[in-house]
């Protein structure tokens, strides 16, 4: 408006694509104006650079803690081109107006993941970043704000179109939205590095959850509700942890529900020891077969058709799990392995898996099919949980229990042989996966069947033992919580189908019952002291 050259300002301390963007905005008539670092890289590609400096006649101070934080430049950024007081007073103070303002700030989350002392971490919390990009953002419709170098190609593609002023102001809210959740996103995270210094290991008080948006999802549980994908920013938070930080290797994009399964698989299968191969699959959130190589001669392929096996119609279209590489030889089997119920048809899966794949294991199950989403995770074990409720969320610390942190004390007269209460400690580790009321039937290392979500247990318990079928002699069964009633219900109903050894967190009233109920059948009857909900 005041007839000089468009002016962009590039401060950044990730430098990715930056050149490219000053050669680009140059190429359109722009004067680059940048800070120290970033200036220096410009010039190097041999475009033609002002220096922060250079505009505020002011060094860059204090170690650069105060380099673009003038009002040479937040005037420049602030000021709007409509108003003819704003355009005065730029005037009259010879500010020159600065349209384009990409910005990323000082690498506070990986100096802490680095393991860097608290002075350095405190030296990285970026201020004048922030400044511009919440000023820059606040004027948007006259001034594009670049916090995410995926943006700048967008951006000098967007110019040169010559956009309609609909078009255009739609960009440039974009934009704005994208730059608040940046500088949200980050002062979140240092919010929780300051709690992590003071906290005593308690989580913060206040609900304090730094997230990126990362996709948006074709539709959420149905297709008429919109949906997307959040990644959680906080410091122990690295790359590839966790189902919603997945590498995907091949296949279909990853739908609202397949994250839910893929978490629900990935968390049961990461609770087992890497020493025991593992193979867990997930049928709408709960596990339906689960199988260790340790029940298997230690052969982790025997263990993947034992899954199978545990419950073959609820394992077709489900999600596969493994603690462990997949080789090709797994690859191979998952490829061909044909349903037990039906030999014609080879087993088909909505998603595999795996902590990591050996190069010929990845080549051989991408030609399972085009649509087979193939995950590579490491476990993430989260300190905390949060659900959403009308009008607020519920939060508590996960139920990071596993068999090893329990105790497992035998109640009845029979005691559990070896094998009985390893099964015992298997059954137990899966139930903890199983949606209320869960019942796990097991063997050593191997689940014979489950019943999960049925609102009285009784009926979790029929169905786990109709699932087991005649398996169900000689097995051992685990119940998430205390059983209310014993005689013709659930622990009697378990002793007459063949079941040699219960285990529950007692508790209940007739937990006596319980006990005689056992001694009558000569069943093994064992107490947690602690239960698995999972609501
Ligand atoms: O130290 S600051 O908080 N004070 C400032 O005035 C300031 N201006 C830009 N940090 C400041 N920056 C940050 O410097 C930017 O956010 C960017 O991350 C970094 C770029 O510095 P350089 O161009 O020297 O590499």
């Amino acid at each position: 408006p005041n007839g000089a050259k468009p002016r962009a300002l590039i401060s950044v301390s990730d430098k990715t694509g930056m050149t490219d963007l000053a050669e680009g905005l140059n190429a359109l008539g722009y004067e680059v104006v940048s800070t120290g670092g970033s200036a220096k890289a410009i010039s190097d590609v041999g475009v033609e650079v002002t220096t922060v400096d250079q505009i505020t006649s002011f060094p860059e101070m204090l170690d650069g803690r105060v380099k673009t934080l003038h009002p040479a430049v937040h005037g420049g950024i602030l000021a709007r081109r409509d108003l003819e007081t704003h355009v005065e007073a730029v005037k009259k103070h010879d500010i020159g107006y600065i349209d384009v303002v990409a910005v990323n700030l000082y690498p506070f989350r990986e100096t802490v993941a680095s393991g860097g002392d608290f002075a350095k971490c405190v030296e990285n919390i970026d201020i004048g970043g922030p400044a511009m990009i919440r000023a820059a953002a606040k004027n948007h419709p006259f001034v594009y704000v670049l916090v995410d170098s995926a943006d700048y190609k967008p951006l000098i593609a967007h110019i040169k179109s010559e956009p309609s002023p609909e078009d255009d102001l739609k960009f440039r809210k974009r934009l704005a939205w994208k730059a608040y959740q940046h500088c949200a996103s980050y002062d979140s995270v240092v919010s929780e590095y300051l709690w992590s210094e003071i906290g005593e290991g308690q989580p913060a008080p206040e609900l304090c959850v730094p997230m990126s948006l990362h996709e948006t999802l074709r539709y959420g549980e149905n297709p008429h509700q919109p949906a997307a994908v959040y990644t959680d920013d906080s410091l122990a938070e690295a790359a590839g942890m966790g189902v919603g930080r997945a590498k995907q290797h091949h296949g279909k994009e990853m739908s609202y529900n397949n994250y839910l399964d893929a978490e629900a698989a990935f968390s049961c299968v990461s609770d087992f020891p890497t020493s025991d191969p593992t193979c867990v699959i997930v049928k709408h959130t709960n596990p339906c077969g689960v199988a260790s190589a340790s029940g298997s001669d230690g052969d982790i392929l025997e263990a993947y058709r034992q899954a199978v096996r545990a419950d073959p119609i609820s394992a077709f279209g489900g999600i596969v799990a493994f603690n462990c590489e997949l080789t090709e030889e797994m690859a191979k089997e998952l490829r061909e392995f044909r349903s037990p119920t039906d030999d014609e048809t080879r087993m088909f899966y909505e998603i595999v898996i795996a902590p990591s794949y050996t190069e010929k294991g990845l080549e051989v199950l991408k030609g399972k099919s085009k649509n087979l989403r193939i995950l590579e995770a490491k476990p993430r074990t989260p300190s905390s949980t949060l659900r959403q409720v009308g009008g607020g969320w519920l939060q508590q610390s996960s139920d990071s229990l596993v068999p090893e942190d329990i105790h497992f004390e035998v109640v009845s007269n029979t005691h559990p042989t070896h094998e009985q209460y390893e099964a015992l400690k298997f059954a137990w580790r899966v139930v903890k996966h199983v949606k209320s009321n869960a019942i796990t039937v097991a063997t050593q290392g191997r689940l014979l069947g489950m019943g999960s979500g049925q609102p009285n247990r009784v009926n979790s318990v029929r169905i786990a033992l109709e699932k087991a079928g005649d398996e169900a002699e000689g097995s051992v069964l685990a119940s998430d919580a205390f059983f209310p009633f014993a005689w013709g219900d659930s622990v009697e109903k378990a002793c007459q189908a063949g079941v040699k050894a219960i285990a529950h967190p007692g508790g209940s009233m007739r937990d006596q019952d319980a006990i005689d109920c056992c001694n009558k059948y000569g069943v093994a009857l064992l107490t947690t002291g602690h239960r698995h909900f999972r609501h």
